[in-house]
């Protein structure tokens, strides 16, 4: 996935596994009290695992790989686009779509004429690299993230059945503002892609718990 961004001109970066709330939620404009916290369940660490001069802070497994746009564009200029794989963690129940650890890669582009049409193509021209030419069909639903305005979340089509793959949109001015980025002057998008989501589609595997399931029946074919 990271070559097929790569050939479209996007740079890769890596961000911690461990994060700080300030990244995870509330430079993402989601504050403390929000409701929208619910939205990602979250496995806290305990304040003795945490580093001692930075006890104030409190740490946690990311949720989404989203905290790794503020840590970028704190300190690069747009115009920009990067890639960002990486290991996510939910405190959540399992079931044949959804892992407590499972892989995003969290995309964002910002320029001054970037709109939702770029984030369209590049979705499209993505999926279509990665599933060679076998026609992919994408819907793009209304979707709510507060960091995010408009927000999508996009939907592909796997054996008959809707599978949402990603969630996306045009990154919110507040959050443009936390990493002191004029929003009148940037915009652009963000999307976070569930990695093994589209494993699922791309290899026909309806139970993402086989991942991590250990069935060397299952492993041994790739
Ligand atoms: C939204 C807007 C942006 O501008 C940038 C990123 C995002 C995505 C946001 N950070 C997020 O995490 N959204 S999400 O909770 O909907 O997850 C994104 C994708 O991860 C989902 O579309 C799905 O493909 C996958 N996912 C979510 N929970 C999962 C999961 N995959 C496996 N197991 C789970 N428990």
């Amino acid at each position: 996935m990271t070559d097929i961004f790569q050939s479209m001109g996007f740079d890769v970066f890596l961000g911690p596994d461990i994060e700080t709330e300030y990244y995870n939620f509330d430079a993402l404009n989601i504050p403390k009290d929000h409701p929208a916290r619910d939205m990602w369940d979250t496995f806290w660490l305990k304040p003795e695992s945490q580093i001692s001069n930075l006890k104030s802070q409190k740490y946690l497994l990311r949720t989404h790989t989203s905290p790794m746009q503020v840590r970028y564009m704190e300190h690069h200029q747009p115009p920009f686009s990067i890639v960002v794989p990486g290991r996510v963690y939910r405190y959540e129940a399992t079931d044949a779509t959804h892992e407590i650890q499972f892989n995003q890669l969290e995309g964002l582009m910002i320029g001054r004429d970037i709109t939702l049409a770029h984030l369209k193509g590049v979705m499209a021209g993505f999926l279509k690299k990665l599933f060679g030419d076998k026609k992919v069909e994408l819907r793009f639903r209304p979707g709510y993230f507060p960091f995010v305005e408009p927000g999508v979340e996009v939907d592909a089509l796997l054996n008959g059945r809707w599978i949402e793959i990603a969630g996306a949109g045009m990154v919110h001015p507040r959050v443009l503002k936390n990493v002191n980025l004029n929003p009148d002057e940037w915009q652009g998008f963000a999307f976070g892609v569930g990695i093994d989501r589209v494993a699922m589609i791309k290899y026909k595997i309806d139970d993402i718990r086989l991942f991590y399931g250990s069935d060397l029946r299952f492993l041994n074919q790739f």
